[in-house]
Order: C-alpha cells, then structure tokens, then sequence
C-alpha cells in the first residue's frame, strides 16, 4: 500500500496532526509526519512535493492555518490528490486558513475538510488509497459498521434513561 504524508505548517499544528495519525494507526496505513513550511522553508515544501510519487506516498495531508499557502503550494508541484486542513487561529478562528485552502485555481485541485479536521483529512485519504486496495476498504467498512452500533447503543441507553426518568 501507499505510503500518506501529513504536512505540517508549524509544530504548532501538532494537535491536529495527532488526530490524522490516530485514525492511521488505527487502519494500518503507514505514514511519515514532517513540518515543512510553504513560507518559511519554500524549498523543503517544493522538494518534497516533486518526489512525493517516487518516494510511494499516495496522498497529501496539508496541515496549517492563518495564510495556509502548504496545500496550495504542494498541489502544484504533485498530482497526487492533496487534503488540505485549516487550523484553528486565536485572531480569526480557521475561516483564514480554511478560504486560503479551498480558493485554488481551477487545474489545481486541493480537497478541504473542517477546521481542525485532522481526522476526516486521514479518513478521506483511507477512502482514496482504498479505490485500489480491496483490504483496506474491507476496513472502512467494518469501521463505519462500528460507528453505527456505537450510535445505536448510544439511543439505546438514550431510551433507557428516558425511559426511567418518566
Ligand atoms: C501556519 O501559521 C502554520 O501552519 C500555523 O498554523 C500558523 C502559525 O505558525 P507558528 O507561528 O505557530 O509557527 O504557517
């Protein structure tokens, strides 16, 4: 299977990129974690980029906020698919970082899930490498089977409690 990458603007986006590897552990899906700036080493993010299809990674997870260039910036030097996460900021809550990642110029797609949405980014990027790998989509099946029984159980006990209290 293909390698992920999560790219990180900061060591400041640690948190969020700690939801992203959660959920990777959790599928067995081998990723490598590296903070590489789109502003401030520009060299790194293009160089890392160009051999992102030789190196065997298959997708792109971009993490930044504030003037959130990195998924941008990654997507025109690959043409592997690249999720991009806007951070939460203090002075403009992500809506900074979330309009600078999904503004891109048609020819350069750059996919955007919520602010501080670390999760869903490696939920998408299981759901792409699972196109081409039976097993892996085997597991997001299981996995969204068991996210249906936790609610379940969740209504049930909903029910019970309600139930009591009348
Ligand atoms: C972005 O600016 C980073 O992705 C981070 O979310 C934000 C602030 O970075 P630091 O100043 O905390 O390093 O480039």
């Amino acid at each position: 299977m293909k390698k992920t990458a999560i790219i990180l603007g900061s060591d400041s986006d640690m948190a969020i990129a700690e939801k992203s590897m959660s959920v990777f552990k959790k599928l067995g899906i081998s990723y490598e974690a590296h903070i590489i700036s789109a502003h401030r080493t520009p060299e790194r993010a293009r160089e890392f980029a160009i051999n992102a299809r030789k190196n065997n990674f298959g997708v792109i997870i971009a993490i930044a906020g504030k003037a959130a260039h990195l998924a941008g910036v990654l997507a025109s030097y690959t043409r592997l698919p690249v999720i991009g996460v806007p951070v939460k900021s203090d002075d403009l809550g992500g809506l900074d970082a979330l309009l600078s990642i999904v503004q891109m110029p048609s020819g350069v797609p750059v996919s955007c899930v919520a602010i501080d949405g670390g999760a869903n980014a490696a939920w998408l990027a299981a759901r792409i490498l699972a196109v081409s790998d039976d097993e892996l989509a085997e597991k997001l099946e299981h996995e969204a089977e068991l996210m249906t029984e936790n609610v379940n159980h969740k209504d049930e006990s909903l029910q019970e409690k309600l139930n009591r209290e009348q």
